[in-house]
């Protein structure tokens, strides 16, 4: 079961349960404690909850016709880094100083967890992603994002995209942060597939595809067996001295990483595809 925070025609933001080619509204008036996706996702049985919810009043309305939001209530934003092979070795290529610390942290027991943003900081499928005004080397990071509890069990799942600047990272790894957190950097959606079942790490393929002028200019796919370490045990790590009383999101890394000529410019296009959840789409600008 897929759930969203949806934007209908008549302009109110509603919680939906996204069914193949229509949403179905969710009545929150029903239960006090049960006003945000958040608090249906952190519930014991969101699914059995999402359906005793479902509006009986609100006929369903056709994907076509809504706009999904960042499935985001008040939950910081982490990241994992450096978790598939092929990150490594392209945080390794791009830092003249710091190529031993990526090799380090790929095999070590903690794993790299860094704060990625706040709700406020993110943006909904549509709306621009940006490439920092002060950097000439950046792409998009596609990655499998877990909807946390505030216990730090996975409720769900949704597709991030950790926007970095390559170049101010690689300068000195200590330039992170900046690298990684500024204005539109953050991109998250368009839907919450709950984690009932553990997903298949074989047929859960990543894609990413990046567009100029109409035409694909690069198209990469990884799948969420190349990950080198387990969804629960990141999930532990990222609680593991840090309360999260309104549950977190955590982008788990990327296993797909442009060729290091490869920068994005204004007016690209990144789609995002996680199968069995959906795709992110996000224009680029830069400024
Ligand atoms: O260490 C740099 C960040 C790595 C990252 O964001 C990733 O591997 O996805
Ligand atoms: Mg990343």
């Amino acid at each position: 079961m897929k759930l969203a925070r949806v934007l209908l025609p008549n302009a109110e933001v509603h919680v939906a349960l996204v069914e193949d080619a229509s949403v179905r509204v969710l009545d929150m008036t029903q239960m006090d404690d049960y006003q945000k996706l958040s608090d249906i996702l952190h519930a014991a049985d969101p699914a059995g909850l999402a359906k005793y919810l479902v509006h009986q009043k609100i006929a369903p309305v056709a994907s076509g016709e809504v706009r999904f939001l960042a499935p985001i209530d008040s939950q910081e934003i982490w990241a994992a880094g450096v978790t598939y092979k092929r990150s490594q070795q392209a945080r390794m290529d791009e830092s003249e100083h710091g190529a031993s610390h990526y090799d380090l942290v790929y095999s070590a027991d903690r794993p790299e967890l860094f704060y990625k943003a706040t709700p406020s900081q993110v943006v909904s499928p549509g709306e621009p992603v940006r490439v920092r005004a002060d950097s000439n080397w950046s792409v998009p990071e596609p990655e499998l994002a877990l909807m946390l509890t505030p216990d730090m069990k996975i409720c769900g799942y949704t597709i991030g995209n950790d926007m970095s600047a390559r170049d101010i990272e690689g300068e000195n790894p200590l330039y992170l942060p900046q690298a990684k957190v500024y204005n539109q950097s953050c991109a998250l959606g368009p839907v919450v597939l709950l984690a009932n079942e553990p997903l298949s790490p074989s047929e859960t393929k990543i894609t990413l595809e990046i567009a100029r002028g109409g035409d694909s200019i690069f198209e990469g796919e990884t799948a969420l067996d190349q990950l080198h370490r387990t969804l629960e045990e990141l999930a532990q790590w990222l609680g593991k001295e840090l309360d999260f009383p309104n549950g977190a999101v955590l982008f788990t890394g990327t296993g797909i990483i442009p060729p290091d000529q490869f920068t994005l410019e204004d007016g690209d296009v990144v789609t995002i595809e996680i199968a069995g959840i959906g795709k992110l789409i996000n224009p680029v600008v830069k400024a």
